[in-house]
């Protein structure tokens, strides 16, 4: 006779480790922004995520616990493609994650990287054990669930090939759009620039840090790193910053003063919705 199946118990199965490469990965997606996208359909195709779109696999257990970090600000529309898109394939990669959208108050100069400091200091506040930061601009969706959002033994690059660049790598230094570090990785660097307001720079400016600090960053393969960018106007209030070339030639002396040891802002709300945390913050305005 066959050994009796093993019951339900008191305590929850532990369950095995996730495996390394995930099974029922599709590979290359189709992606595109026509139809309009209400949230609720979203939330109705997405019902294993929890509030503050948190999500753990129901059959393994991940290595790691990943927050995705969003800098935002009016951009409702590619927040919604960018749920649709990403959660699915978060999932099929099953990660353990948080969703973590860091809106920024008023009408100032935007800051992109500074936004990205807050999401790392308020995910951590909400959840200890976060260990790698996925950082992601809102209108980066990946055409390939190959490309894992997860964290490894240097920092990683994942928007390498984006259609408005021809598929390709822009420069060599480039280290924009979407990037993830560990937690002990981000520390290394000492996070983020904050004192990059308007477009441009504050990318390379981490690229800079990741160098001095000698590490190098990894990426995936050219024909998984592809990404599709929602096409939009210029926005308000974020112009080119004039400032940045000067500043990226002094991120040996300025990252030691500036960074997530000197971060200062004002969480304005805390707002757990069904697919995303949303976190409104005051980050000031520049000098
Ligand atoms: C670069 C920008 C990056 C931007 C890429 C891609 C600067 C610094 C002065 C050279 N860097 O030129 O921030 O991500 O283009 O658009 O402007």
């Amino acid at each position: 006779p066959e050994a009796p199946s093993a019951r339900p118990g008191p305590t929850a199965p532990v369950l095995p480790p996730c495996p390394d490469s995930p099974p029922g990965l599709v590979g290359r997606l189709l992606i595109e922004f026509t139809s309009s996208m209400p949230l609720e359909r979203v939330q109705r195709e997405n019902p294993g995520v929890l509030l503050g779109g948190r999500y753990t696999p129901p059959d393994c257990t991940p290595a790691q616990t990943v927050a995705v970090i969003i800098p935002f600000r009016h951009r409702e529309h590619h927040l919604h493609y960018w749920l649709h898109y990403l959660h699915p394939i978060l999932r099929r990669q099953r990660l353990r994650y948080g969703i973590y959208v860091i809106n920024q108050h008023g009408e100032d100069t935007f800051n992109r990287a500074k936004l990205l400091n807050v999401g790392f200091l308020e995910a951590l506040k909400e959840d200890a054990t976060y260990d790698c930061f996925i950082f992601s601009d809102v209108d980066l969706v990946p055409m390939d669930d190959r490309n894992l959002y997860r964290c490894g033994d240097q920092p990683r690059h994942f928007a390498i090939a984006m259609d408005k660049f021809g598929f390709r790598l822009p420069y060599a230094g480039y280290f924009g759009g979407v990037s993830g570090l560990s937690k002990a990785q981000f520390l290394k660097i000492n996070g983020f620039p904050n004192e990059y307001w308007g477009w441009g720079g504050e990318d390379d400016d981490i690229f800079n840090r990741i160098s001095l600090t000698g590490m190098k960053i990894s990426r995936p393969d050219i024909r998984i790193g592809r990404y599709r960018m929602i096409k939009h106007d210029r926005d308000k209030h974020n112009e080119p910053n004039p400032q940045r070339f000067t500043k990226i030639q002094n991120t040996k002396l300025t990252m030691k003063r500036d960074g997530i040891g000197s971060v200062r802002y004002q969480v304005l709300e805390v707002s757990r919705q069904p697919l995303f945390t949303n976190i409104t913050v005051d980050i000031g305005r520049p000098p």
